[in-house]
């Protein structure tokens, strides 16, 4: 969308804000998925629209635009910070550069499993990362599942980071990822989701870096089937409204849609433990080619990230309180 274009949406937006907030009616939140419409995230998005809808006897509900409609997640998250787009689901990584403190639960190698990651995002650590969105424009609601994040390739079987050497890499358009991936040997290419599909097949990148369920539901592994089991991140997904629509609510409207996205947020987890089981086996027999690696060796070549990432000392402390819960 051109800038010209946006600031209309804006105005429409804001001006439809306005109207149905002075009428008392119904109002639909648009809400930007990347995902198609079966995919855990977009399938827990329409679970809180319904929640919303029960909740608010239909005062408020939630028109999910799966599929990229609106966008890329770039696209989305500026679209949502003006006020065109209600209601964003993107991964933390696109924020990385925005928002300092979604680059913590982004780190590499940092949670010990997903029961560690569940426990902080639940905890008070949770709670700083999605305040903190609020100085940008957005009001981070609550985190989805996303699994963890492996590498995977065209060309050969990767068990350490030598074998990633010289292999063009695609990663999110985060500098966390771009610089994660020069340091395991990779040349970073940022690109959005959309674009990878076509960037394997034509081979304009030899790989990716994906959940199970990603990596099957956009057919990343008809071309890059040899799956390297590195487990690198578990860089959660976002709900978060434009804050501008947030400012727009009553107190209570507030409330209950915070808590429709904490309540999605707990039948997310069911949702997503099966999609990921589902996924691995089909992709199993669509004969993937799984390694096992030497984390350690993964671990090891990403450390610098750390000092180069936590230069801000809330940011250290934010790590070492994650460490801390046991
Ligand atoms: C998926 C995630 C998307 C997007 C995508 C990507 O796992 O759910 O939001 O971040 O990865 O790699 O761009």
């Amino acid at each position: 969308m051109g800038r010209f274009a946006r600031a209309i949406a804006t105005i429409v937006a804001a001006a439809a804000v306005a109207l149905a907030a002075a009428a008392g009616q119904a109002r639909e939140l648009r809400a930007a998925d990347t995902h198609p419409e079966d995919y855990p995230t977009v399938q827990a998005l329409n679970f809180m629209g319904r929640l919303l809808r029960e909740r608010t006897q239909g005062r408020w509900s939630i028109k999910v635009f799966h599929s990229r409609q609106l966008g890329e997640e770039r696209e989305t998250i500026d679209q949502a910070r003006a006020g065109a787009i209600d209601l964003v689901r993107v991964n933390l990584a696109p924020f990385n550069a925005l928002v300092p403190e979604t680059i913590v639960p982004s780190l590499p190698f940092l949670f010990r499993d997903g029961g560690h990651l569940h426990r902080v995002l639940d905890g008070s650590v949770g709670e700083d990362i999605l305040r903190a969105f609020e100085r940008h424009g957005l009001v981070g609601l609550a985190f989805y599942d996303s699994g963890a994040r492996s590498f995977y390739n065209a060309r050969r079987p990767v068990t350490g980071p030598a074998d990633l050497k010289g292999l063009k890499i695609r990663v999110q358009e985060s500098p966390l990822f771009i610089a994660l991936a020069e340091s395991l040997g990779a040349i970073p290419v940022p690109m959005p989701y959309g674009q990878v599909e076509v960037g394997l097949r034509t081979g304009v990148i030899d790989g990716a870096e994906n959940n199970w369920p990603s990596y099957q539901d956009a057919g990343h592994f008809a071309a890059a089937p040899h799956y390297s089991l590195t487990e690198h991140t578990m860089a959660p997904e976002v709900v978060a409204v434009s804050k501008r629509v947030w400012d727009s609510l009553s107190t209570g409207d507030q409330a209950q849609l915070r808590q429709a996205a904490r309540d999605s947020a707990a039948h997310m987890r069911r949702l997503w433990s099966e999609r990921e089981r589902a996924a691995q086996a089909a992709l199993a027999k669509a004969g993937v080619r799984v390694t096992r690696v030497d984390k350690a060796a993964f671990a090891e070549a990403a450390r610098p990230i750390y000092d180069r990432f936590l230069a801000e000392p809330r940011l250290k402390e934010m790590v070492r309180r994650i460490q801390a819960v046991e």
